[in-house]
């Protein structure tokens, strides 16, 4: 979270720059990354498959979590997460619950991460970019939720807009 802020400073007079300019180009995208609420995402980071992991693709969009398969066998498992936008930066929490889908906590317009059982994460990475997370899951039942919320209200919060989906080791 201090990398968005110091981030968002170095933004800060760049997009005052662009104003002062009178700058034409109304798109949201800067030079090097894709914005969204004010601040740039970088592209997602993908390390090797450990030999001993199972592997589950994930595609992330506006606005969906869509793991490859609903189900898996317990034990190691290997995310590889590919975020095809088109345009947001959208992140992967993996939350142990016996919850639905659309049954999480909500508060100040997000799910509240002191209040679900955050296994891992990936934080939010650029669109047209992949990233991997590798984690030992136990059986049980899981969420995939991106949970970024956008200033924007037209956006708000991404689980709310669909970005979630259940998972299960068994
Ligand atoms: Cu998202």
């Amino acid at each position: 979270m201090a990398m968005r802020s110091l981030r968002a400073l170095l933004l800060a007079p760049l997009l005052v720059a662009g104003l002062a300019v009178g700058c034409g180009d109304d798109g949201d995208e800067g030079e090097d990354g894709h914005m969204a609420g004010g601040h740039m995402a970088e592209a997602g980071v993908v390390s090797p498959k450990p030999a001993d992991a199972t592997q589950v693709n994930v595609t992330l969009r506006e606005w969906a979590v869509a793991p490859a398969q609903p189900t898996m066998k317990a034990g190691k498992v290997y995310f590889l997460v590919e975020n095809i936008g088109p345009e947001h930066p959208h992140e992967l929490v993996i939350i142990r619950t016996n919850l639905g889908p659309l049954e999480l906590p909500f508060k100040d317009n997000k799910v509240p991460e002191d209040q679900v059982d955050i296994l891992d994460e990936i934080e939010e990475f650029a669109p047209h970019s992949s990233a991997s997370l590798t984690l030992e899951l136990t059986p049980g039942r899981y969420l995939l939720v991106c949970n970024i919320t956008e200033e924007d209200p037209q956006i708000g919060s991404h689980y709310k807009k669909g970005m979630v989906a259940a998972f299960t080791a068994e």
